[in-house]
């Protein structure tokens, strides 16, 4: 088994909904030991779209990062997510692997740590809230060193929505 933390967002249809189901399909492939608040941020990269709902969770899985990802990709599907959107666009659901334990992976299509998460205030913000001290292994940063190196004012709201 080998910790593994997933990143997820939703800003089109019913956006606590869809959370709701990324996580019950998540429970078939880990255990959800973790999970942050939910957050409703600022699009990022793509300005003129709805905001977004971000929350991240954490617990062990037994697939191997590539099985992983297959799952991730076919969970994102079944939820209703058009596979032939624009780069940074509006989705139903969107499930990265941020972490898979200590682990670095570069395949084609899977890079982990995902690389953009330095400067993804509504990837670290939930992260910070389940996992503060995990130590990026590339970079020798704690997830709350990361959140406090990013620049700006805040963009992520923390929401009371119980998914
Ligand atoms: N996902 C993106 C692009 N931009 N912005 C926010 N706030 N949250 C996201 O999850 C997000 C985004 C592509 O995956
Ligand atoms: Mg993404
Ligand atoms: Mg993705």
């Amino acid at each position: 088994m080998t910790i593994a933390y997933i990143g997820i967002g939703s800003n089109v249809g019913d956006r606590v909904e869809n959370l709701r189901q990324a996580l019950e399909s998540l429970e078939g492939v880990m255990s959800l030991e973790r999970l942050s608040a939910t957050y409703e941020t600022a699009p990022k990269y793509v300005l003129d779209q709805p905001p977004f709902l971000n929350i991240a969770v954490g617990g062990d899985t037994p697939l191997e990062p590539l099985l992983l990802l297959e799952q991730l990709k076919k969970f994102e599907i079944d939820i209703g997510r058009v596979p032939t959107e624009e780069r940074y666009g509006p989705r139903a659901i969107d499930l990265d692997i941020l972490f898979y334990g200590g682990d670095v992976v570069s395949e084609p299509g899977l890079s982990i740590p995902h690389p953009l998460m330095v400067e993804r205030e509504f990837v670290l913000r939930p992260l910070a809230d389940i996992a503060p001290n995990f130590q990026h292994p590339v970079l020798g940063r704690s997830v709350v060193e990361m959140l406090s190196l990013l620049e700006g004012e805040p963009e992520a709201q923390m929401v009371s929505i119980d998914v």
